[in-house]
Parts: structure tokens; C-alpha cells; sequence
């Protein structure tokens, strides 16, 4: 664990280097608050901070003050080792942010102590930013394909929307259903099934550019959202989705399965202001004419008529 020592006396900043890194603390060094406050808001931080209270500069309290007020990081664990060893500075320190509080001359079994403290709250914290992590992962992914879920394809969708209404460029919409999926279910079982959907989603995903966006809609329904593409540019990608799965057979099993999707294309370039329902109602018949006109098919919207690619 990083440790940040701000001490602006070289003799005991030197002590207490020699100490930490004997307990297996990675030492970094600041020589005034200052350079405390920078070296504590540099991307990599030390998360503990043993901080002297008189220093040239920027003290101690200061550099507690301006970190508490920074909200957005992960926690700074602050230890605050100072000559003020009265209570009433004791109160004055735990109030402008730190976390504890060391008189010198202070004890060496209790200042390891004291460090060890700070580590178990650091690593507390790393905990639960990961569980924070895993569940905003689970709130926003499909967890067979890790895809972008129902949801958030639709709030990604939302966005787009409104973000093209406000005068931006167009956005295209694919639909896009495997085709006869349920035979594979029944012929090879639902765990292959399961595989074919994982290995299909990301067959589609190679064929997107960096900025589209592809989330699992239904059971074996997936939506995509282009951003900055009209109509033609929509069944353009619908094609190249249709290709690649077409072009390149799944393995399962070590045995080689075709598997052919239908695409249903359009773009608000053809559809202006309309609300995510009416637009996704236009990619479902869309959808649908690609799956009546034969499968293994992209089609675009009404307007522009059917556009059977094989
Ligand atoms: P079509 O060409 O008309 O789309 O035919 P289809 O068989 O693909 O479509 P249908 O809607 O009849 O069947 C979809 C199947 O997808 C039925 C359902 O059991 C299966 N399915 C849905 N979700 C999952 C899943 O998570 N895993 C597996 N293995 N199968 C799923
Ligand atoms: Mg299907
Ligand atoms: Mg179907
Ligand atoms: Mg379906």
C-alpha cells in the first residue's frame, strides 16, 4: 500500500521513511503541504497520507480541508502526526477532515498500529468500490453475452434521440433476430443454444464500428444503435451483421454450425422526431419484412421498400 509522508523536517521525514518501508508500506514524500495536495490528487494517489500539521506553504489542516472537499475520488485515510498534542488541536484536526491523530513524539509500536488502522479502512473502501462496480456491471449488462441489457441499449437509444433532435447527425437502428434459433435449442440442447447466442453477439459486434452500441433485446433479438447513420448507411450495417455471421460459422463442439440472422434497418434520417417507442415499432416491422421476405435478409424501412440482400 502507498503511504504519502508530507513532513517538511528532513531528519524525521527520513525516520519515518526507514520505518514504513520496513512494514511494507511504498513510501512517496512531500516536503510541504503543497506538495501534498498535488501528490494526493496525482491519478495513482497514495490512499493513506501521514500528514505533518506545521508546514511552509499549505499546513496540514489546509491540505485535510481541500481533500475532504473533493468528493469524486476514492478516500483519502489521513493520519495527522504533529507536535499540537492538546485536545483542543486534537478537536481542531478530526474537524477539518482527518481521520486520526498522532502527538509527537509519538510511540513507534503505536504509530504502526495507528497505520494499520488506515489500512484496514482503505482496503474496506476497495471493497466496496468493486462491489459498486460489479453491480452497476449487473444493472446495465446481459450476462450471457455481456452485452449492453434491454435497458440500457433502450436508455442508450433514448439518448441518441434526443441528442439527434437537438440538431445532431442521424441515427440508425438495426433489429436483428437470429433465424430459427429454437431449432438449434431443440437439436443441440439450451446450453448450446446458450453458446451460439455468446458466440453470435459477438460475431455482430466485430462487424460495428468502435461508436455503435449493441445490446441483447430479447432472447435471441438484438438491438444496435448507429450513431451519425441515415437509412442507407443503416441497411449498409444491417449487411455487414448479416455477413459476418453468414461468412463465418460458429463452432460448437468442435463442430462447425451455420447460423444466419434477419435485420430489420432504419434510420431517423427517413423517420424525424419520433419517441423510442415509435422508432422501435418501425425496426419490429422492419424486422418483420426481412423475416417474411425470406430470412437471412436486411430491410429497411417502408418507405424506402424491401431491400433483400440474397
Ligand atoms: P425465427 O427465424 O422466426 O426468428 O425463428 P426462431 O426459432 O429464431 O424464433 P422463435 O421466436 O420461434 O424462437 C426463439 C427461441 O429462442 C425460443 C427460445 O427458447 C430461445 N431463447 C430465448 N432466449 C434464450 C436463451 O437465453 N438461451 C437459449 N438457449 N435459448 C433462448
Ligand atoms: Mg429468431
Ligand atoms: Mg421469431
Ligand atoms: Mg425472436
Amino acid at each position: 500500500l502507498k503511504v504519502l509522508i508530507a513532513e517538511d523536517d528532513r531528519v524525521t521525514r527520513r525516520m519515518l521513511e526507514v520505518m514504513l518501508c520496513e512494514w511494507g508500506y511504498e513510501v512517496s514524500f512531500a516536503c510541504d503541504g503543497i506538495g501534498a495536495w498535488q501528490k494526493l490528487q496525482e491519478p495513482d494517489a497514495p490512499r493513506l497520507a501521514l500528514l505533518d500539521w506545521v508546514m511552509p506553504g499549505m499546513d496540514g489542516l489546509e491540505v485535510c480541508r481541500q481533500i475532504r472537499k473533493d468528493a469524486g475520488r476514492p478516500y483519502t485515510y489521513i493520519l495527522l502526526v504533529t507536535s499540537k498534542g492538546d485536545r483542543q488541536h486534537l478537536l481542531e484536526g478530526l474537524a477539518a477532515g482527518a481521520d486520526d491523530y498522532l502527538p509527537k513524539p509519538f510511540d513507534v509500536n503505536e504509530l504502526r498500529a495507528r497505520l494499520e488502522v488506515g489500512r484496514r479502512i482503505v482496503d474496506l473502501q476497495n471493497q466496496l468500490i468493486a462491489a459498486r462496480e460489479a453491480l452497476r456491471e449487473q444493472a446495465t449488462h446481459d450476462g450471457l453475452t455481456g452485452l449492453w441489457n434491454r435497458a440500457a441499449i433502450c436508455d442508450l437509444l433514448e439518448r441518441e434521440l434526443s441528442r439527434c433532435y437537438r440538431g445532431g447527425g442521424p441515427v440508425g437502428v438495426l433489429l436483428a433476430d437470429l433465424d430459427h434459433f429454437k431449432q438449434i435449442n431443440d437439436s443441440c440442447g439450451h446450453l448450446a443454444g446458450d453458446a451460439v447466442l455468446r458466440q453470435a453477439a459477438l460475431r455482430m459486434q466485430a462487424a460495428l464500428r468502435p461508436y455503435d452500441s449493441i445490446g441483447r433485446y430479447g432472447g435471441e433479438e438484438f438491438l444496435i444503435v448507429l450513431p451519425e447513420c441515415d437509412t442507407h448507411g443503416a441497411i449498409h450495417a444491417g449487411e455487414r451483421v448479416r455477413l459476418q455471421l453468414q461468412e463465418n460459422p460458429l463452432v460448437l463442439l468442435d463442430k462447425h454450425l451455420s447460423i444466419t440472422v434477419s435485420v430489420g434497418a432504419i434510420s431517423t434520417s427517413s423517420t424525424s422526431g419520433q419517441s423510442v417507442e415509435a422508432i422501435l415499432r418501425a425496426v419490429d416491422a422492419a424486422l418483420y419484412r426481412a423475416k417474411n421476405g425470406g430470412r437471412n435478409v436486411v430491410a429497411g424501412d417502408k418507405e424506402t421498400g424491401k431491400q433483400p440482400s440474397v
